[in-house]
């Protein structure tokens, strides 16, 4: 993570230190606002992620049970994450059979390298690819291919004399297809015999369009930095880039900078190259790759921590959503009693909800025991999905055998089912209030 390492460090000083939080927030932004524009990140990037940062690290408040310097790293983590690229996980996977791949991108950018590594990868699991070099400017491309070829074992379709791109793909495809290839990657040109990147552009889109390959891969040079936003860009208006592949992630300062640049186009990148050889290839995804930059993965009660925080907040989406429905299935019961097991009790959560104020609830009525909460998992566990959807078709015959499924009582299966009801007859009242409040145009009570 060459240049990045700034923000690791940063991440323990702020665990560390001494100062009141307001002010470590305040150290910690200039030291990350340094260090990303250190790596070549736009200012104009870093000033917007790092005011989100500060808002929310300012005037949001942790869920319970989570300090505020705890809190503070997940929102470092969650605004990152969103910065190189956000929950974009990119389907690895060919969708179909064969699936062909075109490897588009300027001179020297690791076109042909990159086409050798996504051969290597996807022969590892299980394909059987092939490669097709369809540069025909750059001397000896073909032979240059032909050797990553015979180094992972996958077969190589060329024509090293050839002047005719657009029929060396048309030919290959059919010729690595009858030999069983289920992945073809094609290796195009850098340059073009004219020079200029408008020729070349040209060129690819003439290729792509006789081609019609199922998916177009830009390859970067990570190097380049922030500039990669208009390539990326300019790219992408020639020929609908499918995904990207960052390569020489690991020889750059600026990896930082070309990472957030392409993200900032909303492409989907999928690989990062981190060597020349060819098994020097890992998929993206960014959750993982913040993980990694601020330092996670050695601090591991911090990552417990975090990740009890997101359980938390998926339930906080699913209570919220229960709110303005009305209705809480016996699934979101199911989720709320494992996050309790971690989180304390459920009122303490419910404060947490906008709105909830006027729900009349008592720590009383929302209290489950231990014994209760391990009876009711085992109970959702043994019904079916019909049950689990539409509970008021559980009779007498059906809660026998839940009950002997999951080794309870049938009154432990009605204390469950009456759970339900309360908490749904609860959830209407609000429901009914909320609406009410807002026909008559009262606001303000925190909803
Ligand atoms: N360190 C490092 N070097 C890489 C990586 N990917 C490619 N390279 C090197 O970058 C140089 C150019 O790579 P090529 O794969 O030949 O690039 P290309 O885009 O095919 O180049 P042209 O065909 O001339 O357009 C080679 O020396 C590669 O070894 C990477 O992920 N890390
Ligand atoms: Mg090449």
């Amino acid at each position: 993570m060459k240049g990045l390492e700034g923000i690791k460090e940063a991440v323990l000083k702020f665990i560390r230190g001494s100062d009141s939080y307001e002010k470590a927030v305040e150290s910690f932004i200039k030291e990350l606002q340094k260090t990303l524009i250190r790596a070549d990140v736009s200012i104009r990037l870093v000033i917007s992620l790092t005011k989100k940062i500060r808002e929310r690290a300012l005037k949001e408040e942790p869920p319970p049970g989570v300090t505020r310097r705890d809190w503070f790293i997940k929102v470092v983590y969650d605004c990152l994450a969103d910065f190189f690229g956000g929950d974009k996980e990119p389907s690895i996977y060919p969708p179909k059979q064969p699936y062909t791949m075109m490897l588009i991108g300027i001179q020297g950018s690791g076109k042909t390298t990159t086409a050798a590594k996504i051969a290597y990868f996807y022969k590892k699991h299980g394909y059987r690819p092939g490669l097709i070099s369809a540069d025909t400017y750059r001397p000896a491309a073909y032979q240059q291919l032909e050797q990553l070829g015979r180094i992972i074992g996958a077969p190589v379709y060329g024509e090293p004399r050839s002047k005719d791109p657009i029929g060396i793909v048309i030919r290959g495809v059919k010729t690595l297809v009858s030999k069983g290839c289920n992945l073809i990657i094609v290796d195009t040109a850098g340059r073009h015999g004219y020079g200029s990147e408008q020729a070349l552009l040209e060129e690819m889109k003439a290729i792509a369009n006789a081609l019609k390959p199922d998916e177009v891969v830009l390859v970067i040079d990570a190097t380049m930095g922030q500039k990669a936003y208009d390539l990326a860009k300019r790219f992408h208006e020639y020929t609908p880039v499918g995904s990207i592949v960052l390569a020489k992630f690991d020889g750059s300062a600026k990896g930082g900078g070309a990472l957030s640049a392409v993200a900032a186009t909303g492409a989907i990148i999928k690989f990062i190259g981190i060597g020349e050889k060819v098994h020097e290839i890992e998929i993206f995804n960014p959750r993982r790759f913040v993980s990694r930059l601020l330092g996670l993965g050695d601090l591991e009660s911090l990552l417990e921590k975090l990740k009890s925080i997101e359980e938390h907040e998926a339930l906080q989406k699913r209570l919220e959503k229960a709110l303005t429905s009305g209705r809480l299935s016996l699934v979101d019961i199911y989720a709320q009693i494992q996050a309790m097991k971690k989180l304390g009790p459920l009122s303490k959560i419910l404060q947490m909800i906008p709105g909830l104020s006027i729900l009349p609830i008592s720590d009383e009525q929302l209290r489950i025991s231990e014994k209760l909460m391990d009876k009711w998992v085992a109970i959702i566990n043994s019904m079916t999905y019909e049950e689990l959807k539409n509970p008021k078709i559980i009779d007498r015959r059906r809660m026998k055998r839940i009950a002997l499924g999951s080794g309870t009582s049938i009154e432990d299966v009605e204390s469950l089912l009456k759970y339900y009801e309360t908490v749904n007859r609860m959830l209407k009242e609000v429901k009914r209030k909320k609406t009410l409040l807002t026909r008559l145009g009262i606001r303000g009570l925190g909803m």
